[in-house]
């Protein structure tokens, strides 16, 4: 019997599927282990089901954590797992104990840290694990030691993901997402580490401003394999930036129209990109199933963008707004509001910024939120220079949410008139049932003006339709 390696996704509200959790059971020897996927999302109990997999023969149980909400669960399943075996190792990775793994270990359901990329840290851990033998030296690994001490060993370089095997989708249960999602749309990475050095990011310390793509042979091959397994509606690109390399995309479209790949396909795309690309290539992009980009705008302020160090201009955010619009393709545009020291006329200009791309296209949507300093990154060192209290335990960071949070330089005036705003364009713009006419006509109206006071309509639709819980 193989060993058994358990991987824990925690519960959220969206269906993205476990990418990371598929990447880190992928790198393991098939031949020599045996990963199960538990999804606290797909269960009732969650604590419960991870631990129906535990068996004798278990090595340890792998748990992906993001900051915040996700941290309430992944506690209550680390728990769990001790309970029925406290001897188990727990070994945590993913972007929070990549940025905190000395906080990690002081909980003492976890007794190890994947930090940064996980495939070739993870099977080595797992190595140790299953022969009995301490972590010391495992670089991108933290342990504890038996003084009960946190030890973070080097890092480890980031590796080439074409030299890591390719994700096995068939560890996770792919129609199960489909029904949850409402669609067959298939998650897919195809690149991993952003080359950018935006200041509210912690990608730049993760990654190291490194960044790898799968060539565009290999992403063909599997996506069309996977289209012929599954018959997929839409592949849905997570990366951080797709469109960082232009030879690259061109290569990925030729290569999806050699393969006959005739799946729509969305991706992130910065606007500096957009902005370069020439339209042979957008029309080529779109043939080959382009369907969406999302492009992470942050502000509408030139002088914001700047400090941000996003490092692009208003004019390039409306430059590809304008060609995608021409090709007919959609597009997310995501904005960051409420950033620390921003002034009304800098929130102004990001709902200016975000009505004037809404107009643009009954294709286009927009997406704001309130700046929370998410850590590893410049603006939040400059705010714990400041004296801003970060949470320092894990039930703390638990807490910690993007949803709901508002940091105590966001003023009233600019949270209700930001609040106000996502209601408002949403009917304002797009594509509105005819029923919804006249809302339609009126919201537009208001965010024309930039009027929200009496704001009776929202009232009443938020009270005929509460709003979904987010996370
Ligand atoms: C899909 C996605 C989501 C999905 C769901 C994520 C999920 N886990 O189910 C949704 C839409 C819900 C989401 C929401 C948000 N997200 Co998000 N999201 C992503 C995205 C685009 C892809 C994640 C992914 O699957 N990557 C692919 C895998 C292969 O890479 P990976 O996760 O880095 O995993 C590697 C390592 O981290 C490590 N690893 C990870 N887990 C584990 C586990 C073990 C056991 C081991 C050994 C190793 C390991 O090994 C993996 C392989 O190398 C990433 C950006 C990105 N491209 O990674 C952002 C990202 C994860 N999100 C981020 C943020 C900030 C958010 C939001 C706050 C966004 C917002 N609106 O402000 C919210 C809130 C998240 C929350 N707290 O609940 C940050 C994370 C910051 C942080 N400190 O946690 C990221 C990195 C984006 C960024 N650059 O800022 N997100
Ligand atoms: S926000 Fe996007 S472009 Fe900027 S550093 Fe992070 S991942 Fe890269």
């Amino acid at each position: 019997m193989r060993p058994r390696v358990v991987l824990y996704n925690p519960q959220a509200v969206f269906w993205t599927m476990p990418l990371a959790l598929l990447a880190v059971g992928s790198a393991l020897d098939p031949a020599r282990y045996e990963v199960v996927i538990v999804d606290g999302r797909l269960e009732a109990d969650p604590a419960a089901a991870l631990v129906a997999q535990l068996a004798p023969h278990t090595v340890c149980v792998g748990v992906t954590v993001l900051t915040g909400a996700p941290i309430r669960d992944v506690l209550a399943a680390s728990r769990a797992v001790k309970v029925v075996q406290p001897g188990l190792p727990v070994v945590w990775g993913g972007w929070h104990p990549s940025l905190f793994p000395e906080q990690c270990l002081a909980e003492p359901s976890v007794d190890a840290v994947v930090i940064g990329q996980g495939e070739d840290t993870f099977a080595a851990v797992v190595e140790r694990l299953a022969a009995g033998q301490s972590l010391a030296g495992v670089a991108g690994a933290a342990w504890r030691s038996a003084a009960g001490r946190p030890v973070v060993e080097l890092p480890r370089a980031m590796r080439d993901v074409n030299a890591l095997p390719p994700h096995n989708y068939h560890l996770i249960d792919v129609p199960r997402y489909f029904a949850a999602k409402g669609k067959r749309q298939l998650d897919y990475i195809s690149s991993q580490g952003c080359r950018f050095r935006c200041a509210f990011c912690a990608d730049p310390t993760v990654y190291q401003r490194g960044w790898y793509g799968l060539t565009p042979a290999r992403l063909a091959a599997e996506l069309a394999a996977y289209h012929a397994r599954w018959g997929l509606d839409e592949i849905a690109f997570q990366d951080e930036t797709f469109f960082t390399s232009r030879a690259r995309v061109e290569a990925v479209a030729d290569a999806f129209l050699a393969a006959g790949l005739r799946v729509p396909w969305t991706a992130t795309m910065r606007a500096d990109q957009g902005a370069r690309l020439d339209d042979a290539l957008l029309e080529k992009c779109k043939r080959a199933g382009l369907r969406r980009a999302m492009i992470g705008v942050e502000s509408g302020s030139a002088a914001m963008l700047a400090r941000i160090q996003k490092d692009i201009t208003p004019a390039q955010v409306y430059a590809s707004a304008e060609r995608l619009a021409r090709h007919g393709l959609g597009a997310i545009f995501n904005f960051i509001v409420g950033f620390p020291g921003e002034s009304d006329a800098g929130v102004q200009a990001s709902l200016d910024a975000a009505a004037r791309l809404r107009a643009l296209s009954p294709d286009f949507e927009v997406a704001l939120f309130f700046f929370r300093p998410y850590p590893g990154n410049p603006i939040a060192g400059e705010l714990l220079a400041q004296g801003y209290r970060f949470p320092d335990t894990l039930a703390a960071w638990a807490d910690f949410d993007y949803i709901g949070g508002r940091e105590a330089w966001v003023t009233h005036r600019q949270w209700q008139r930001v609040e106000r705003f996502k209601f408002y364009q949403r009917y304002a713009y797009g594509r509105n049932h005819l029923l919804r006419w006249p809302l339609s006509r009126l919201s537009r109206w208001r965010v024309q003006r930039h009027y929200y006071d009496y704001p009776w309509e929202k009232a009443l639709m938020e009270r005929l339709r509460p709003a979904a819980k987010l996370s």
